[in-house]
């Protein structure tokens, strides 16, 4: 199974540490296609290497092969609300995993959005239940 991570570079890279502990859970149920998102060397500025035309056109490249996509929602970023939308045009399951904070929600538009599956947790022991639970459960 192909499995899209997606998770917050350019909206900030305070949660790189979780994202590098879920995409190595990841690998358990499938080959992971972005594991570049879990490297906590990468900086918010994300653009250490090829350009912004070939990094998009590479990574829809890898989410329109992948059977599944998770992202990691709880810190906000442009890309991931993207990456998430064009998932859901193309008819892929998405499995979104948030962090609820006092004073903060989830937008609407992906907590609204029938299609998608939002787990809450919170911390990453948590996270690995949904993900079992997900896996054995979701016919993908
Ligand atoms: O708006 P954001 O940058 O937070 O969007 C993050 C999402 O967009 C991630 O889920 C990625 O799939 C995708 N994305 C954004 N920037 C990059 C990127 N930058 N590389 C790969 N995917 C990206 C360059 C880093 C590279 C040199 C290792």
């Amino acid at each position: 199974m192909k499995i899209y991570f997606a998770g917050s570079i350019r909206g900030g890279r305070e949660d790189a540490e979780l994202y590098y502990q879920i995409i190595d859970y990841l690998k358990n149920f499938g080959e992971v296609l972005t594991e570049h998102i879990g490297d906590k060397t990468l900086s918010a500025m994300g653009d250490d290497g090829p350009t912004d035309h070939f990094i998009h056109d590479r990574d829809m490249e890898w989410l329109l092969a992948a059977d599944v996509i998770v992202a990691e929602v709880t810190t906000i970023s442009m890309g991931v609300g993207y990456e998430i939308g064009r998932a859901v045009d193309n008819n892929k399951p998405v499995l979104c995993l948030y962090r609820p904070k006092e004073g903060k929600k989830l937008s609407a538009m992906i907590s609204g959005n029938k299609k998608i599956c939002v787990a809450n947790y919170l911390a990453f022991p948590e996270a690995k239940k949904i993900l079992d639970i997900y896996f054995e459960n979701t016919d993908i």
